[in-house]
């Protein structure tokens, strides 16, 4: 259907007369905007019944993509871009009076996810649907998002994030589709007459999951894709026995919240709940689903493939093994072998505090039947290898271990693939955390590095510079990212240059004035923006950035007439409320704000600006505008980062570590075109081997060190007396976990570099071009195309379509 502004615009004027019984005049742009979706949720209706249409009539095999976090951010302009009618859209509402950014403004950020695991599998979502692959989206619909954070004092304080106060136009209750979950109670099995056993459960607890679909719309491709998001709530059947409001409250709280930690486990009742909550209920529909395709089940992984996004999702095996073996009558032998050619699991860390573990007992007493299927998978994987491994390298890998159950072992050993999402991070799971897995399956493990979907991340967040590509080397890298190679022929013209640049400085315009707006702090766009966003964590080393940016204080305070670039560094960064460190930092970082950007003697020369509540509307802000792209964590730590490549796509220059996919664009840009620093994966595990790391002698050996660090703990940083106590200690006393003191120096010389570069003005806009030039491998649809390939074995729609049309 083609939609004309005339069309679009009678059909707000109609809509709004029936929903507000108003004229348009006098809508509010929250009128407007639940107006305005429901109206684009008709323009993909009939693709998103097509899709599931075709997806079922053609038998076409689907990946379910398992995952505790979703985080999608705005969808309004996404879905006007991909339905391609961005322009029409914002069009029209001009000529009715209105503004399309004022109207985008009243969507809530929808934040059900803590930060890149959670943005990835968004990203993902965008770019399977515009890839035209047959996948979904499987999670919770937590009625609470991600925090959201206010500093008060410079104390981050949490507020809860109350998104679905004005309902969410884009998602779809179905009742009808709801499934029963168990739970709880005591579990036995006993024997049929004809000798198979069957599950018997007493004093068992059902709960209702429900779900809400959510349309996945590809970029101009006429699919539409389904996230399915799993709510709580209690079955008419078991309302007897929820007699109490706290009985009643403890259920219903089962999605009320996400646990706003993104690599701490905290070993929760409610967590595991969770987990198991929306695992339940994605297999069970799932192979309801299946069965109405009336095949084989031993079939099931040519038609399905599931993927367990970290190990929140990875009951999936334990349940699909339930299914199959007590409601489908399968022997152990059939159930496994469907288990773990359907299933897949992707790694996200290798921090170990991350790594989840169960005790026995509370797996035992909420999922007694999960738990012995466990034990089933766990005895026989003892038996089968042990055989062919010495006896320690089984009781490592083995899935329940040490009183706890290994969630990370039980996803490997219940799949076909385990990934990395890094090279580095790749290796480092095979030859290191992971590599007693790697003896047992070394076929089993492959790397699948990150990627962005560039749609968000440059053609929505970015017009200026999207506006140039277009008329500089035509549009189609908005199909194929690829194609924004062709920039690179632009590489000594003059014009482009300066237009990419002009591009830069709209955008840092644009950030200079949110920034006035919500902190009051005035920046110069002719500063260089530098640009740390993240959650806030020891490893990234928000810290090493502090550092330096104390010693460039002291620097001017010693030479007032000092000549340097003036810098503006900006940060965004959530701490887990339970993380007191990372707080700890945060109030650091603001009182040092207040200390500099408030001294008269750094006139302008240094600002220091820490926005409140980061998300990923706030990303789409800040990426544009970047200049400078820090990507600092100790290497080995970051698994890939994906601000790295965002920031990338937007022209920033990167100042990395060689960590995660810093590696990657290093060999992408050219090592001429990143500025790299700092301790090498192998220096770190060296230092590990050797345990002689030793913080106390850098700090002994450095007067700068010993100045900088010294502002902590004398009072030069006013307020933090024990904020600023814990972080020393963190350094001198605890000898430096993440190794900031031995980066220091060779971060200051990167620092120094960043600024030769960026005052040569000819060279920084060649670097920034190349940046962008070379951000197209760091798509999201070359990843999943990958992942559809290698591990998944689905393949587009279009391929179909263009046969039966
Ligand atoms: C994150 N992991 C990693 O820390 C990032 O390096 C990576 O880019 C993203 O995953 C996406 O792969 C997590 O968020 C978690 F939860 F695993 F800690």
């Amino acid at each position: 259907m083609k939609i004309t502004k005339k069309v679009f615009k009678e059909e707000m004027i109609q809509r709004l007369k029936e929903k507000y019984a108003m004229d348009i005049s006098d809508a509010t742009p929250q009128e407007l905007f639940h107006v305005l979706g429901s109206v684009v949720k008709t323009y993909y209706a009939d693709d998103w019944v097509q899709t599931w249409k075709d997806y079922l009539t053609e038998e076409t095999k689907q990946v379910y993509y398992f995952s505790i976090e979703f985080l999608p951010g705005k969808m309004l302009k996404s879905n006007l871009l991909n339905l391609g009618i961005l322009d029409t859209v914002r069009d029209g509402l001009t000529e009715l009076g209105f503004s399309l950014d004022d109207i985008v403004d009243q969507e809530k950020d929808m934040a059900l996810g803590n930060g890149g695991l959670g943005r990835l599998a968004s990203c993902f979502m965008d770019s399977i649907a515009s890839c035209g692959l047959p996948g979904n989206g499987n999670g919770i619909r937590y009625d609470y998002g991600l925090f959201k954070q206010r500093f008060v004092d410079g104390y981050q304080v949490e507020l809860p994030d109350e998104w679905l106060n004005n309902g969410n136009v884009w998602e779809v209750r179905k009742e009808s589709k709801a499934i029963d979950v168990r739970f709880g109670g005591d579990v036995y099995m006993m024997p049929l007459a004809d000798g198979r056993l069957k599950p018997v459960y007493e004093n068992s607890r059902l709960i209702k999951a429900v779900p809400y679909d959510t349309a996945m719309v590809g970029y101009q491709n006429d699919v539409v894709n389904t996230l399915r998001l799993w709510s709580v709530e209690i079955p008419a059947s078991e309302e007897s026995k929820y007699r109490s409001l706290e009985d009643r409250r403890e259920l219903e709280d089962l999605t009320a919240v996400l646990y706003p930690d993104d690599s701490n486990e905290r070993g929760r009742r409610i967590r595991l709940l969770q987990e198991y909550f929306f695992v339940s209920a994605g297999v069970q529909s799932i192979v309801r689903y299946f069965k109405k395709l009336n095949k084989p089940l031993t079939t099931m992984s040519q038609s399905i493939a599931i993927h367990i996004n970290d190990t929140h999702p990875a009951l999936c095996v334990p349940e699909m093994m339930r299914i199959l073996l007590d409601e489908c009558d399968l022997s152990w032998e059939q159930a496994w072998e469907i288990t773990v050619k359907v299933m897949s699991y992707t790694n996200h860390t290798i921090m170990s505090e991350a790594l989840e573990k169960w005790p026995i007992e509370l797996m035992q007493d909420l999922l007694p039947r999960m738990y012995q299927i466990i034990e089933e998978i766990d005895r026989r994987f003892v038996n089968q290898y042990r055989k062919y491994y010495e006896a320690d390298l089984i009781e490592r890998t083995r899935i329940i271990r040490n009183g706890q159950v290994h969630m990370a072992n039980l996803a490997i050993i219940g799949s076909h693939s385990t990934n990395g999402v890094a090279k580095l991070h790749t290796d480092l799971l095979k030859n290191v955390v992971l590599h007693d897995f790697y003896v047992i399956f070394p076929g089993r493990f492959n790397n699948k590095t990150n990627g962005i979907a560039e749609r968000r991340w440059l053609q929505l967040s970015n017009e200026p510079l999207a506006k140039l590509l277009d008329k500089t080397i035509k549009t189609s890298w908005r199909q194929k990212p690829n194609d924004l190679h062709l920039l690179q022929n632009f590489v000594e013209d003059d014009a482009v240059l300066s237009a990419i640049e002009e591009a830069k400085y709209k955008n840092k315009v644009a950030l200079a004035q949110y920034i006035k707006e919500t902190t009051d702090i005035v920046v110069s766009p002719n500063a260089i923006f530098d640009v740390q966003i993240k959650r806030l964590h020891a490893y990234k080393r928000q810290l090493l950035n502090l550092l330096h940016i104390l010693k460039l204080y002291f620097d001017i305070k010693a030479k007032p007439d000092l000549q340097m670039e003036p810098r503006v560094f900006i940060f965004g960064a959530k701490a887990a409320p339970s993380y007191s460190y990372a707080k700890a930092i945060i109030k650091t970082i603001n009182e040092t704000a207040q200390l500099i950007n408030n001294d008269p003697d750094v006139k302008d020369r240094l600002k220091i600006v820490f926005l409140e509540n980061y998300n990923v509307t706030l990303a789409e802000r800040i990426i544009p505008a970047a200049d400078v792209s820090e990507q600092i964590s100790l290497a080995s730590k970051e698994a890939s980062g994906t601000s790295n490549m965002k920031l990338m796509l937007n022209g920033a220059v990167t100042l990395a570590t060689l960590d995660g996919a810093n590696i990657e664009i290093r060999d992408a840009v050219g090592k001429e075109n990143i500025v790299i620093f700092g301790l090498t994966e192998e220096e770190v595990y060296a230092y590990y081997h050797a345990q002689n790391y030793n913080a106390l002698g850098i700090y002994e050996d450095s007067p700068t060190i010993q100045k900088v660090l010294n502002a902590f703990i004398d009072g030069t940083i006013p307020n933090i007396q024990f904020e600023g106590q814990e972080i020393f200690d963190s350094l001198i006393k605890y000898n430096d976990e993440f190794f900031v003191l031995r980066d220091f120096d060779s971060y200051c010389l990167a620092q120094k570099r960043i600024e030769e570069l960026y005052q040569d003005k000819r060279r920084w806009q060649q670097i920034s071009l190349i940046n962008i030039a070379n951000a197209g491998k760091f798509s999201a649809d070359h990843t999943v195309e990958r992942y559809a390939e290698d591990i998944w074995q689905i393949e587009p729609v279009f391929a179909h379509k263009e046969l039966t049309r």
